[in-house]
């Protein structure tokens, strides 16, 4: 009888013990923000979102929580970009060329040779233009917080050496799964591919394809040199990434977790350009003596690719619409001006 009665009475201890530990638990519990991206761990991408992750768990001491996982293990941008929307994931960062079909605009950086330096890439980005196209996404259930820089793409492939405009012809080149990217490698007269970042290693590995175009950071990261000879030095656009959060997830946070990852955010950007210009200007070097063959154009057969490609402006402009491709020209020209 004792027993059983002090056995009930411990469990009882237990129980109410239990409960107030939970109700503990549950208000120190951190949230968790899972945190997805494209490329490994190793990369600039990977170095950038670890910066975040820290600045995040310091300015809210602890009690928020970056998971981040990268190497697409929580699947290639746009699957990523849906599960934000639907609220099942937190926030990513990736390609601003994949969004494409979510917020139209997108294509404005898609353009080739928009960009000419990294001074024009920050004011654009950052100003007025990159801010609009950014808030555009809202509506659509993503937070746009910031761009970080993936950087002035190049051409690689295991054919051939790339010196003029034929040599692009029938060189099957996977590009990222984005309309004037596919035109304009059609237009250079390439069999255009679009496929995830995700699958591409195996299918250079496989010969799938033959080709594809990354700036030189993501071609050392990704270890493309291994399956890749000639590159080609083509510095065809800018591309940036953007950090995304989930809309439904943002509207439940207070103003000061907002803040918080705004903060970071800004951060890891300033922190992400930095180390990707420093990596870019000595991944070339890397990359020869990793064994690939790289090749300058010859000015006059740069300037034949680049008018081929301007032939996607009109494209763009009627995509993002002129008054928004108009103004982009206006800024460049202001900015190009203050020297
Ligand atoms: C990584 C991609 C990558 C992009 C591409 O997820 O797909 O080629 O350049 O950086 O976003």
């Amino acid at each position: 009888m004792t027993i059983i009665r002090r056995t009930l009475v411990a469990a009882a201890t237990v129980a109410v013990l239990g409960a107030s530990f939970s109700v503990l638990a549950q208000d120190i519990k951190p949230r968790i923000i899972r945190f997805g991206y494209g490329l490994n761990e190793q990369s600039n991408q990977g170095r950038a979102t670890k910066v975040f992750a820290e600045a995040v768990e310091k300015a809210s001491g602890g009690k928020m929580k970056v998971r981040a996982i990268g190497a697409a293990a929580l699947g290639p941008d746009t699957q990523m970009q849906q599960a934000l929307i639907g609220g099942a994931q937190e926030m990513m960062v990736g390609s601003t060329a994949t969004l494409v079909g979510i917020t139209k605009e997108m294509a404005l950086w898609d353009t080739p040779f928009l960009i000419s330096n990294p001074k024009e890439a920050d004011i654009l980005l950052d100003g007025p233009i990159g801010e609009k196209i950014k808030d555009k996404l809202q509506e659509k259930g993503l937070v746009g917080l910031v761009y970080w820089e993936n950087g002035f793409r190049n051409l690689t492939n295991s054919k051939r050496p790339v010196t003029k405009l034929e040599d692009m012809d029938g060189i099957k080149l996977r590009v990222m799964q984005n309309n004037v990217f596919l035109s304009s490698f059609k237009t250079l007269g390439a069999n255009a591919v679009p496929m995830a970042f995700s699958e591409l290693f195996g299918a250079l590995e496989t010969k799938t394809v033959d080709g594809q175009e990354n700036p030189y950071n993501t071609i050392l990261s990704s270890k493309f040199y291994e399956v890749q000879k000639y590159l080609t030095v083509t510095n065809h656009v800018y591309s940036p990434w953007i950090v995304l959060v989930s809309k439904k997830w943002w509207d439940q946070l207070s103003k000061a977790e907002q803040k918080v990852l705004m903060d970071a955010a800004k951060t890891s950007r300033n922190y992400e350009r930095k180390d990707t210009r420093d990596e870019a200007s000595k991944a070339m070097a890397d990359l020869k003596a990793k064994g690939m063959q790289v090749n300058e154009l010859s000015p006059a057969e740069a300037s034949r690719m680049r008018n081929k490609l301007t032939q996607v402006y009109t494209q763009i402009g009627n995509d993002v619409g002129m008054d928004l491709w108009n103004e982009t020209q206006a800024e460049l020209v202001k900015i190009r001006a203050q020297k």
